[in-house]
């Protein structure tokens, strides 16, 4: 759909978001024809992430509202939840693996394929930014460790303590009793997938994550993985995963939403198909958790996740709302 088109739709207008002097235009038959069919169908600028960031969906829509990209809208949603020291599953004040480093995992995805990543970055507060410029950048996708925080630094990232007091406190204690063990618990949850549509409909995402708490140091999950923590195909819709990754990767869990919404699902039941695969996969387990929220090109929205207590956020015209969600096991 062309910028042009989109603007003459009456329903976003009314939103407030464009200006009248924009909407005039004169019409080809198709055109007419594709405002039509607009209409019934308008655009809705809409930003989705996994759990209750209210922050995060609400830096997303500043950026939908004005006329801001998707690709804009993910980074800078995604950005809050790493700059926030009490959000200790993302960026700064993440926990740290078993030997005490914090290392940071994200990816980003726009409308066209495009993709970037990095893995196990150390001392970058905003991995997904660094993920973008992997992405605008570089030929590559994926940039890990040593390797990514070198190219940070070379495009003006400042190095950056990410170990928090609190981070490192509940460190010291978890290593008297844990037998140096990564645990792999259904409470450590906090990752943030962000997925946005903008006014020209167009869809990206971003995920980011300090990964599991405790892991093994060079463990790396789903979530900066193409296809696994996130996928986009901005002419379907676009999913992201938050839970325990090597589930997730296994699965190619995002790409598998994807596909089923492809297929004809509604984000909803796709989630919920995505989740079903995987318990197919660990009959008899209980003790992890995988949530997936999903978007399709229409703006629907869907969310499921094995364990109960799953919650997505929404930032639309019509406001913010904090979306509880069905499990797989029941409370
Ligand atoms: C990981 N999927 O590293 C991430 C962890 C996560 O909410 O999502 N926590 O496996």
């Amino acid at each position: 759909m062309s910028r042009r088109n989109f603007l003459k739709n009456s329903s976003v207008a009314a939103a407030g978001l464009i200006s009248a002097p924009l909407i005039a235009s004169c019409k080809t038959e198709t055109e007419t024809n594709t405002a039509a069919s607009e209409k019934t169908n308008p655009i809705r600028p809409i930003a989705i992430c996994t759990w209750n960031f209210e922050n995060a969906t609400a830096k997303a829509w500043e950026v939908l509202k004005v006329g801001g990209s998707s690709l804009d809208a993910v980074q800078q949603g995604a950005m809050i939840e790493e700059a926030d020291v009490n959000n200790q599953t993302v960026g700064v004040g993440g926990r740290p693996d078993r030997d005490g480093n914090v290392t940071l995992d994200a990816c980003i995805m726009d409308k066209d394929g495009n993709c970037g990543a990095v893995l196990a970055i150390q001392n970058i507060a905003s991995p997904v930014s660094v993920a973008r410029k992997v992405m605008e950048d570089t030929p590559h996708v994926m940039l890990a460790g040593k390797g990514a925080e070198k190219f940070a630094y070379e495009k003006g990232f400042e190095k950056v303590d990410l170990l928090t007091e609190k981070s490192k406190q509940e460190w010291i204690e978890w290593k008297k009793t844990s037998e140096y063990k990564p645990i792999i618990n259904i409470e450590n949850h906090d990752t943030i997938g962000i997925l946005a549509i903008d006014k020209d409909g167009d869809i990206s995402g971003a995920c980011t994550t300090s990964g599991m708490g405790y892991k093994y140091a060079g463990r790396v999950g789903d979530s900066p993985i193409i296809g696994a923590g996130l996928f986009v195909d901005n002419e379907i819709g676009a999913a992201t995963a938050t839970g325990v990754g090597e589930e997730v990767v296994r699965t190619v869990g995002s790409f598998l939403i994807v596909e089923l919404m492809r297929q004809g699902k509604s984000p909803q039941e796709a989630c919920e198909e995505g989740v079903k695969r995987i318990m197919a996969k660990n009959e008899g387990r209980n003790d992890f958790q995988i949530g997936f929220i999903a978007i399709n090109k229409k703006g629907e929205t869907g969310g499921y996740c094995i364990q109960p207590g799953f919650t997505y956020r929404t930032y639309s015209e019509d406001g913010h709302v904090n979306n509880p969600t069905e499990s797989f096991i029941k409370a």
